[in-house]
């Protein structure tokens, strides 16, 4: 399986020190780590050198697609450094573009799907630039996603054989604001495990595979902060089901919670696939004994407030929900289940 991405921004030796490294979803070539870098260098212009005097090419393609304003690629070629199974290909002579897969996992296996998605998205829809830092990134991340997909549908389901999974396969798209315990869902019905206080908030996608006994879960767990939320929608394709997540307990921000909810249905078509509404932490909101009617709020007044009424595209559910205490997950569970 596909673990990380990179992209060197340079690839002579002379500037190691300057060398822009992007990488997804770890930072693992950041930690100055010039070894590494090097020896990527060194072994992909090795492999390419090797690759061109097997079959004659020489540098009139680089040439023709220069003079067509088109990125040139290399062949890709597989290394194998510090242990880590590395598959690379050079943009233009000029950046190196790197895949780092598992130990077993054979590079060939995605030489078409590298090779064509690098073309594609650098030379038919012309998306990117690399001329500022988001646009590299949501470059990398993009492919990523894609040639994971690839990995999962096509080479991972052929070819696995210690781990088969069971039951039907579904996506789960999970977003909502930030610190509203979407990781600390993902990780409950993935571990049974809650951590309270934990303030990690989420950077990258968080895609977790879950086994459950009537089906296998890829929960795909969005980063909620502001910043992120143009990069969600990247992720959706495939989607079955989509959860929405709300913290109830947090009414000044419902007004924002609510505006992504409506430009999400609005804005993007994904009208037909089934959506969860969860008001998660309950827990925090006063128990009826304890009335207090500035916090309680009742199911009816949260649709109210969120017009869930108008949602008229899809079959919708909402559940109170709490991670921390349990409250209704086993319900959700169920729904999700039903609803595909
Ligand atoms: N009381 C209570 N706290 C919760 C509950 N669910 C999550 N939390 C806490 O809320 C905080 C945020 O949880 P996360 O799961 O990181 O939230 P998130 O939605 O993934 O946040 P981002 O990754 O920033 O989008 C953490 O301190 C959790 O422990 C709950 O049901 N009740
Ligand atoms: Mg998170």
């Amino acid at each position: 399986m596909l673990s990380n991405i990179f992209l060197l921004k340079g690839k002579n030796f002379h500037d190691l020190n300057s060398l822009d490294i992007f990488s997804y979803p770890d930072d693992i070539l950041k930690n100055g780590n010039r070894d590494f870098v090097r020896k990527v260098i060194f072994g992909h212009d090795h492999g390419v050198i090797v690759e061109n005097y097997r079959t004659g090419n020489d540098s009139s393609n680089l040439k023709e697609k220069h003079e067509l304003n088109q990125f040139a690629l290399d062949c890709p070629v597989p290394q194998v450094i510090d242990g880590l199974n590395v598959y690379t290909s050079c943009i233009n002579s000029k950046m190196i573009i790197g895949l780092i897969f598992d130990k077993d996992d054979n590079p060939y296996d995605y030489k078409e799907i590298f090779e064509d998605l690098l073309n594609e998205m650098l030379n038919n829809e012309r998306c990117c630039k690399f001329e500022d830092e988001i646009e590299t990134e949501n470059f990398l991340i993009t492919l990523f996603i894609d040639i994971r997909r690839y990995g999962d549908e096509f080479v991972e389901n052929t070819s696995e054989i210690s781990f088969k999974p069971t039951g039907i396969f579904i996506k789960v798209f999970l977003f909502g604001i930030d610190d509203v315990g979407k990781t600390s869902f993902a990780r409950r019905i993935k571990t049974g495990e809650f951590i309270n206080n934990s303030f990690t908030p989420t950077r990258k996608f968080n895609i977790e595979y879950i086994q459950k006994q009537n089906g296998y879960l890829a929960v795909w767990d969005m980063p909620g902060q502001r910043a992120f939320r143009e990069k969600w929608f990247k992720g959706i394709q495939d989607t079955n089901i989509i959860i929405y997540m709300i913290d109830v307990a947090n009414q000044l921000r419902f007004e924002e919670s609510k505006r992504e909810l409506w430009n999400f249905i609005n804005k993007h078509d994904s009208s037909g696939i089934p959506l969860i509404i969860l008001g998660n932490k309950t827990d925090l909101i006063k128990k009826p004994e304890e009335q207090d009617n500035t916090l309680i709020r009742t199911k009816q007044e949260i649709m109210d407030f969120f017009e869930l009424d108008r949602i008229n595209d899809r079959d919708y559910f909402f559940f109170f929900t709490s991670v921390k205490t349990n409250y209704n997950m086993n319900e959700v569970m169920n729904t999700l289940f039903n609803m595909v």
